[in-house]
């Protein structure tokens, strides 16, 4: 390389900051403010909030890493183009120690901020809710013993659920109460399936044997996806449902017609448990 390249190199380098600089700063508040508020989950539940603002937060830190390569490469494709016509190898790079230590210290520094506060989101704010803890989280809720409990039962290929508080009652519609704590209790009857509710932020293993405990506080009313995000055979796809999030009064006047509606059922019902086992396996004792 000659005297006068290398001497162009820290003024190409400024340039490039400069350019970077000031795309990072058009598109950091468009993500925070304009994109961010669209992102999924959405704000249905706190924990959907809280995962919402996970991918907020990573959207607004990978950007700008994403614009640094991209301005990067456009710079080089303009400025060092070769214009002479002919064919010319440019001058052999030999590595750079500063950068390379800047690279790995910097890389590594996100990485590892982005694991403990990942980690801390998804064990300690999140609750829980969809990490499939098991039938004890490592973080409850405050006020998780007064939770609402609703039963979620999976199986080969439909949900239904039941809820202990109104004399267990099995019904194959899924509504929760705005603003109440509610503790999902998925267990399954045959093989593995996931509950998944996108906008409450839920997804939790559906395993038979196992009460798989997930808590949401719903901030507002409106409709939820239900899906099984586990792929459990042929007629996986249709395990989708709608959920409600109904006002509280809408809620128990609902209970109330579900429980009459699904009164002849009852007698039929195994009484209400944690886990149920599925009929091959009773039938093998
Ligand atoms: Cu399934």
């Amino acid at each position: 390389m000659t005297t006068a390249a290398s001497a162009q190199i820290p003024r190409h380098g400024i340039r490039i900051v400069l350019i970077w600089l000031v795309l990072t700063a058009i598109a950091a508040p468009l993500i925070v403010f304009v994109l961010g508020p669209h992102l999924p989950p959405g704000n249905m539940t706190s924990e959907a909030g809280s995962q919402r603002d996970a991918n907020v937060l990573l959207t607004a830190l990978l950007v700008p890493i994403a614009l640094l390569v991209v301005t990067f490469f456009v710079y080089s494709f303009v400025v060092f183009r070769n214009r002479t016509g002919g064919i010319v190898d440019g001058p052999p790079l030999f590595g750079d120690a500063g950068v390379q230590l800047l690279w790995i210290v910097l890389t590594g520094a996100i990485v590892l901020a982005l694991a403990v506060w990942g980690s801390y989101t998804l064990i300690v704010s999140s609750h829980g809710a969809g990490g499939g803890q098991g039938p004890s989280p490592v973080d409850q809720p405050k006020g998780h013993e007064h939770a609402l409990p609703v039963q979620v039962i999976a199986q080969q290929w439909e949900w239904t659920f039941r809820y202990p508080t109104y004399g267990g009652f099995e019904s194959r519609d899924l509504a929760i109460p705005d603003n109440t704590l509610v503790a999902f209790h998925v267990t399954s009857l045959d093989i593995t399936h996931s509950f998944w509710a996108y906008e409450l932020g839920v997804k939790a293993d559906a395993v038979p044997g196992v009460d798989d405990i997930a808590y949401v506080n719903a901030r507002h009313t409106g409709f939820f996806q239900i899906r099984c995000a586990e792929l459990c055979g042929l007629w996986h796809a249709h395990m989708a449902k709608k959920g409600r999030v109904l006002s509280l009064p809408a809620f128990q006047a609902w209970i109330k017609a579900a429980k009459q509606k699904n009164a002849v059922v009852q007698k039929y019902l195994a009484p209400y448990s944690d886990v149920y086992f599925p009929a091959p396996l009773r039938r093998a004792g």
